[in-house]
């Protein structure tokens, strides 16, 4: 009784909230076609702010929940998974239409889970995965292939090496946040892809948590320990990248030249850095799920199937192309 009653004022509530917006959409937006949704609820729990491609990603659900009159309740993680539980019980608490949440890592959600499940809400899985043994607690999972991201690092290196008729390289890793389905799909997918190659030894692989900060002390570290005698850097993420290169350039060796750098993201800034020389190839992971996130939630709502995996098509950039025509990224 009690929580029908606060079902309903819910409902009014968010009814009325959705409307205004709705008055400021069709205000702001005339000549854009607003489809509204005054039903769905959505509650989305965002990881952090670490990189240009997590700013991107929040922007484009922000906009697409907008675009498709979709009331999202976003909160912010900052980097914390005891956060997302708790953004995740506060959803069940809201009884929310669907819930979306970005895991920080792929273990420990069991439980908050099967509460949702419980509840009757489903959850969509946006960018990374989990690791679960229980059945049934998620409908949807939207985000990149890491895995072939890390395969299209390994196979430009391999292209690299013949070209500069390479016997032998000596690669630095840069991992993203341990225990993450980035770090772990895009090493595994790297190593795989180079393991049969004589040529590749990777000589050491370090932690940098996908922050510019730690891309630059992991950096920093592995330039004292072995000087210039490192051929390849290989980042996960463009944020690292971006603060280990001028720990190159302090440490007299020239990036892009006398190393081989190799980065994933595909942000604004990289590719800029792509174009002037300092980077060789950035792998493409894309941020803006936003569009498949409203239309897999609609669907949920609606009762109906959804596709268990949705990866977005990604491509590559590197020295090997004219990217001089190449729009603006977004992000
Ligand atoms: O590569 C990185 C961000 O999970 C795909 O997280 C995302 C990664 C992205 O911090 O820049």
């Amino acid at each position: 009784m009690i929580a029908k009653k606060f079902q309903s004022l819910k409902r009014i509530f968010f009814m009325s909230l959705s409307a205004a917006a709705f008055l400021m959409i069709t205000a702001c937006a005339a000549k854009e076609e607003v489809q509204h949704n005054p039903e769905l609820l959505l509650g989305f729990s965002q990881l952090g702010t670490e990189s240009a491609w997590r700013s991107g990603n929040s922007a484009d659900i922000e906009k697409k929940a907008e675009e498709n009159g979709v009331s999202l309740m976003l909160e912010n993680a900052n980097r914390k998974q005891e956060n997302q539980i708790a953004a995740i019980r506060r959803f069940i608490a809201y009884q929310v239409d669907v819930i979306a949440f970005s895991p920080i890592v792929e273990e420990g959600w069991d439980n908050v889970l099967s509460e949702a499940k419980e509840a009757g809400i489903p959850v969509i899985l946006v960018d990374r995965d989990i690791n679960t043994k229980k059945e049934g607690l998620i409908s949807c999972h939207i985000g990149a292939d890491f895995y072939s991201e890390g395969v299209m690092a390994g196979e430009y290196l391999i292209r690299k090496a013949d070209e500069l008729g390479k016997d032998s390289l000596r690669i630095v890793e840069i991992s993203g946040t341990e225990d993450s389905t980035p770090m772990r799909q895009r090493q595994a997918g790297f190593m795989d892809t180079i393991a049969d190659d004589e040529r590749m030894n990777v000589i050491e692989s370090v932690n940098g948590d996908f922050l510019k900060s730690r891309g630059a002390e992991c950096m920093r570290y592995l330039m004292e320990k072995y000087g210039t005698d490192i051929d390849v850097v290989f980042s996960h993420n463009d944020e690292m990248t971006l603060g280990a290169l001028p720990e190159i350039e302090k440490a007299g060796a020239v990036p892009g030249e006398d190393i081989i750098i190799i980065s994933i993201d595909g942000g604004q800034e990289a590719i800029d850095v792509l174009k002037a020389g300092k980077i060789n190839c950035v792998v493409e992971c894309t941020p803006m799920l936003g569009q498949e996130l409203m239309d897999t939630a609609k669907k949920l709502k609606a009762g109906e199937e959804v596709e268990a995996v949705i990866h977005p098509v990604e491509k590559y950039f590197s020295d090997e192309m004219d990217l001089s025509g190449l729009p603006p990224r977004g992000y």
